[in-house]
């Protein structure tokens, strides 16, 4: 690895997480993998050498977890879906070199030389330790099988993972009060024997490696804290049938994230088999001076930036160079839920008959990827339209068209300076972003300089100019028009192809490198077509009621069984900011005052809402609160809290609501004050 800036003289390799070969793909899936393709594609627009590789992860207890659930055989559930992947991902343009799986023969090799390596190399050993266990069905449970409670954080956890509480990996035995997630049984923990990973020699190692580490800063910063409070050896055996078995042991099973990343290594092997090591060798990135980049969702950091390189440096393989953690994705301001059908499934965006490239302008440009960011079809519509229809393709319709109409293609004239100067700053903005791995940067890049070309026709007028005078207008057009192509393919591959092909361009868009933003296009080319389609109000309105029946329906599946299924995905996440900010006046309409729960009575018929009697200094107030299943009613009264004391009267179940009382998040945690505030106290 160089740590000089793209292009490199030698090949990168950019992955991306794997997903489970467990179920359907939906849009916020889909961020990762877009952010993945736009960023590989940057780098081949800036001649990097790049191979693009993925797989399905076949493995572990997700997969066999679910197998079981269906009753079928996990290496046939697995494969299925990862037939599925493998033509989804093309259809949004995630254009992998090479996708494979992790129990494929290749990975199978690679894997097994790698663990042989870890273990002569003196950093395997065994060991005992506590295994969840279901008595009654006599069966270990690793991993998914069983839940409990995040010893770190006291949250609801999964087996190896604190999910929905702080995100940690949780080692075999963490879990407290542990129940089989098959039977319900409380589960046991029991000694086995396990071989374990010496992790916590590498501390040093990993701390100088986080510091050369490039990416995003997330996947940076939350590693340097796990590191300072001490890493603990890392057990990659488990009791399962289903995976590799540890070399030389068939009654050990690898942890599933063992064999995981090895798959990226696999992969690029299997490309490079494929094309032959004189296209593109996978030694290169991985032994030799290449670079390693992984774009991964932020809730696998610890893996790829604690575990994964620790694997690497004693197997004797390169280090990345980059980890590019994406936040999380939200729909409409909550978590998707695949198992409640909240979500926008990838299958359904196309049946709808959007153009693919719209959902990857939007993941690409909406956020910055380390940030959470969410979709609603408003936000959606209101992006390509305004910006894809409204701002790329009516520049390079109008330019074109005018260039066809009036010259039969580009006008014979030169590139004015300023537009030369412009193109260059857009290009040179593309290579910065790409080179800070933001692919939002570089896509902005590419829309700022057609916003420029629609002010720079606006400003010039060419419709009210003679030919000659149009001329140069209208060559400067069409040379930023292409410059915009060039820029905007790695986000909108599809449109800029055949924004390419309307230019009378020859080649592919794909094989175009920076230096092509400048360069002349063909001196003839035919009529353009619009390059993307407006969104109509009708249907945003239609797309907007489809997905709030689907989220009613959803919610009310949640109310009538509360056990969470747990697969939630970005259940850390938080609802977006609010984009539109308030004046102080409108806040200060607000009359919010301290209160004290005098009385609290569940509501007949209600087995959500509570009647409250909240006295707020000035009188006492009935109001009625949706809390019944979340707090104890009889220990209410005497609490502190905090009332919006003008919101307007409602009835509820009969029942008139003067008032509300604030509660955060699902679990209707109470507000209250921390020092004398007494009753009626404005709070401001
Ligand atoms: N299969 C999916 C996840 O936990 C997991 C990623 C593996 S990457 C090597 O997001
Ligand atoms: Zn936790």
């Amino acid at each position: 690895m160089s740590h000089e800036e793209y292009p490199t003289e030698e090949p990168a390799v950019v992955t991306c997480g794997l997903p489970y070969a467990n179920g359907d793909l939906h849009i916020g899936h889909l961020r990762t993998y877009v952010g993945g393709d736009v960023l590989s594609r940057a780098l081949e627009t800036l001649g990097q050498q790049t191979a693009f590789v993925c797989g399905s992860d076949m493995h572990g207890t997700p997969i066999a977890v679910q197998a079981i659930q269906e009753g079928r055989d996990p290496e046939d559930l697995a494969l299925e879906y990862h037939g599925q992947y493998q033509e989804t991902f093309p259809q949004f343009g995630v254009d992998f070199d090479n996708y494979g799986h992790t129990h494929d023969e290749t990975n199978r090799e690679t894997t097994r030389e790698t663990v042989e390596t870890l273990d002569r190399e003196g950093y395997v050993y065994e060991d005992e330790v506590l295994v969840a266990w279901d008595p009654e069905d006599d069966q270990p449970l690793p991993d998914r099988y069983v839940e409990g409670t995040c010893p770190y954080c006291g949250e609801q956890a999964r087996g190896d993972e604190c999910d929905e509480g702080c995100g940690r990996h949780l080692e075999p035995g963490a879990v407290e009060d542990p129940v089989s997630a098959i039977s319900g049984n409380p589960a046991e923990y029991r000694e086995r024997t396990h071989k374990f990973f010496r992790v916590s020699e590498l501390s040093e190692y990993l701390s100088g490696f986080l510091d050369r580490l490039e990416g995003t800063a997330n996947a940076q910063n939350q590693p340097r804290q796990w590191i300072e409070e001490g890493i603990e050896d890392w057990c990659i055996t488990r009791d399962l049938d289903w995976g590799f078995d540890y070399p030389g042991r068939e009654d050990l099973v690898l942890y599933v994230w063992v064999d995981a990343p090895i798959e990226y290594v696999s992969s690029a092997i299997q490309y490079s088999e494929r094309v032959g090591a004189d296209v593109y060798d996978w030694k290169d990135p991985w032994k030799r001076d290449g670079e390693i980049i992984h774009i991964i969702g932020r809730d696998i950091i610890q893996h790829h930036t604690i575990f994964w390189p620790a694997m690497l440096h004693v197997a004797g393989y390169n280090e990345p160079r980059a980890v590019v953690a994406s936040g999380f994705m939200s729909l409409d301001g909550d978590a998707f839920s695949t198992s409640r059908n909240r979500a926008v499934w990838a299958r359904e965006f196309l049946a709808e008959g959007f153009d693919p490239d719209t959902l990857r302008y939007y993941l690409t440009t909406v956020g910055g990827f380390q940030d959470d960011i969410d979709f609603s079809w408003d936000r959606f519509a209101e992006r390509v339209n305004g910006e894809l229809v409204g701002n790329v393709g009516n520049f390079a319709y109008r330019s074109l068209l005018f260039a066809h109409r009036n010259f039969g293609g580009t006008p014979d004239a030169d590139v004015s300076a300023e537009v030369r100067d412009r193109i260059a700053e857009a290009v040179e903005a593309f290579e910065d972003a790409v080179n800070d791995y933001s692919t939002r940067e570089a896509t902005q890049a590419a829309v700022e300089l057609a916003g420029f070309g629609n002010e720079y026709i606006q400003r010039h007028e060419p419709w009210n100019l003679d030919d000659e005078e149009a001329a140069p207008v209208i060559r400067d057009c069409v040379q930023i028009a292409k410059a915009v192509a060039v820029l905007v393919y790695p986000a909108t591959p599809d449109a800029a192809g055949r924004l390419w092909d309307q230019l009378g361009e020859d080649g592919a868009v794909a094989d175009a490198t920076l230096e092509a933003a400048m360069e002349a296009p063909p001196a003839e080319f035919d009529a353009p077509a619009e390059l993307f389609e407006k969104v109509e109000d009708e249907r945003v309105a239609e797309l907007r009621q489809k997905l709030e029946d689907r989220v009613d329906a959803a919610t009310t599946d949640e109310t009538e069984s509360d056990e969470g299924d747990g697969d939630d995905e970005g259940s850390m996440s938080h609802e977006p900011l609010a984009n539109e900010r308030i004046s102080f006046d409108d806040f200060d309409d607000l009359d919010v005052r301290v209160g004290r729960i005098e009385s609290a009575a569940a509501i007949e018929d209600s087995d959500k809402l509570v009647r409250l009697e909240v006295d707020i200094g000035v009188e006492t107030r009935q109001v009625v609160a949706g809390i019944q299943q979340l707090h104890d009613v009889d220990a209410l009264p005497g609490t502190k809290v905090v009332v919006l004391a003008n919101l307007e009267k409602a009835e509820l179940f009969g029942v008139e609501s003067d008032g509300m009382v604030l509660a955060a998040g699902e679990e209707a945690d109470l507000l209250t004050t921390h020092g004398d505030a007494g009753p009626g106290t404005k709070i401001r």
